[in-house]
């Protein structure tokens, strides 16, 4: 009688466990040993000494000195992080954490304080080669962003990315840091984040410059950057490729937007496309260009509002072969999820022209989902499952960098909620890989509090806490650096596991 009993439970449980109602969460899981774990940063959010050593100004000095402020309690970058004098206690902190790579920006306006490369400012270079060098002292794998936000003021006076000369100009900073640091440096990555560069500097005035000229200037952002992105990369590819061995590729933001119900799947498909398709589908799909949706939507809509030709700029049949395929790597930024339904009807809702009412959606987050400090930022694990089940589908599995994955609080050392949303984000990367993704690296954004752009000092994603009050500004590591060092040096993901943060952080043998 027992064996039938244990038959229908062991039946049951396989059930369970094959219809994925019950999934086994509570082993501990392993990553591969050749994942590389790392922590990232950004120079205007960490670096301060915003006009020292030559620095000339930056879009984001202009935004945060303007008065009256725009920036959450009147904070600047001025001073941020302190880490242009304190990057020995950064890269001393990723040697606590045990990581083996460091994500960090250049500073354009400090290496070419006249946005060009006539004038190369020495000190500078100094910095970078001093954080650079300290990193690999210490077998850290200097991984650089050329491009996060914080364009030459200059180069804004002159349009900034709206403006098509700035191809050559990025084209030309590209060569220059390839020159100064490509020796050492290996893993490049050129444009963090597109999308909020052109949609919210130059669409919907979410970050500097604040443009507002939505359904115009953003389009003509996404084409100058992904033909910027492309000259940089085929720069790298045809010049210093073969003598300096690196890789180098573009971070793009992806949100997974889900469909309200089924029948708004395709206004989500909509979604995705206008949102990070858009640099997506020319880079890394067989036919390359703007998804075709987004030019046949925008062009028809341009017709109706008497427009002479579409506000989306067309690529030429020799651009879109330069785009196609300038990418060593999908990098990926991912923080959250949205639901979308249909709406077709601007009234009001929206003004016309404008992304919004092209893309012709309305998104919103499901009230019941766990919140982060940042209004935008809700816990939905399974968005990030649904993001790489779908670029493995849809761009033939191409090698995934994570570049950026965190949570944000408005401080305190016992971040248990950051914990939890590391871990169960890190699972669902798990699942990923077990069915086929080929994810090389994740990356803690951040290593430390920084300046959270528009939100000042309010909303913290560090792993170490920063104290803004301190000269020095003092980090202290915060429970999910406990942990996250744990996950790095065991390559092991336990939920169980509970750090005792009463023993300092130190660093260990080898690292
Ligand atoms: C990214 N949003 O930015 C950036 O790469 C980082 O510099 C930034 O600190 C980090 O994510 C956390 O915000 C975003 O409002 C900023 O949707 C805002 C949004 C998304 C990404």
């Amino acid at each position: 009688m027992i064996w039938l009993y244990q038959l229908v439970f062991y039946g049951v449980c396989f059930y369970l466990a094959e219809s994925k109602i019950v999934k086994p969460r509570q082993e501990t899981r392993k990553f591969p040993d050749g994942m590389l774990f790392g922590a990232a940063t950004a120079a205007y959010q960490i670096e301060g000494a915003w006009n020292v050593d030559g620095k000339s100004e930056n879009i984001w000095d202009r935004l945060s000195h303007q008065e009256p402020c725009v920036i959450k309690e009147c904070h600047t970058g001025d001073i941020a992080g302190n880490s242009y004098y304190s990057y020995k206690r950064d890269v001393e902190m990723l040697r606590e954490l045990g990581l083996d790579f460091y994500r960090f920006s250049l500073s354009w306006s400090r290496i070419l304080p006249t946005s060009f490369p006539d004038k190369i400012n020495a000190k500078g270079v100094q910095y970078y080669n001093n954080l650079i060098n300290e990193l690999l002292k210490y077998n850290i794998q200097p991984m650089v962003t050329l491009y996060h936000w914080d364009l030459p003021q200059k180069l804004q006076d002159l349009g900034g990315w709206t403006n098509p000369l700035i191809i050559d100009w990025f084209t030309d900073y590209s060569r220059v840091v390839f020159e100064l640091f490509g020796d050492r440096v290996k893993y490049w990555f050129t444009i963090n984040e597109a999308r909020q560069i052109c949609y919210e500097g130059y669409g919907t005035g979410g970050l500097a410059p604040m443009y507002n000229i939505s359904g115009y200037a953003e389009y003509l952002c996404y084409k100058n950057i992904l033909l910027a992105h492309a000259k940089a990369y085929h720069l790298y590819n045809d010049e210093y490729r073969s003598k300096q061995g690196g890789i180098i590729g573009i971070v793009t933001f992806v949100t997974w937007y889900e469909p309200e119900s089924e029948e708004h799947s395709e206004a989500a498909e909509d979604m995705r496309q206008f949102d990070w398709g858009v640099y997506a589908n020319p880079i890394f799909s067989k036919k390359g260009d703007f998804p075709q949706v987004m030019k046949d939507r925008i062009a028809l809509k341009s017709m109706a509002q008497g427009f002479p030709r579409s506000r989306l700029p067309q690529f030429t049949p020799e651009e879109v072969e330069l785009v196609k395929g300038t990418s060593d790597f999908f990098g990926l930024n991912h923080y959250t999820t949205s639901l979308v339904y249909r709406n077709e009807s601007v009234n009001g809702y929206y003004v016309s022209p404008s992304q919004s009412d092209d893309v012709g959606v309305i998104t919103y987050k499901d009230s019941s989902w766990e919140s982060a400090a940042s209004s935008w930022l809700k816990v939905v694990p399974w968005g990030l499952y649904k993001i790489l089940t779908k670029i493995r589908e849809d761009y033939d599995n191409p090698p995934i960098f994570i570049t950026e994955n965190g949570f944000s609080t408005l401080g305190g050392l016992e971040d248990d909620r950051r914990v939890a949303y590391y871990r169960n984000y890190l699972d669902v990367i798990l699942d990923a890989m077990e069915e086929g993704s080929d994810i090389r690296a994740y990356t803690a954004w951040s290593l430390m509090d920084n300046f959270e752009w528009d939100n000042g000092y309010t909303e913290r994603f560090g792993l170490y806490e920063v104290d803004y009050e301190s000269p020095e500004r003092t980090r202290t590591p915060r429970k999910s650096a406990y942990v996250y060092k744990e996950i790095v040096r065991t390559h092991t993901l336990d939920h169980h596991y509970e750090p005792d943060m009463s023993v300092p952080i130190t660093i260990d043998e080898g690292h």
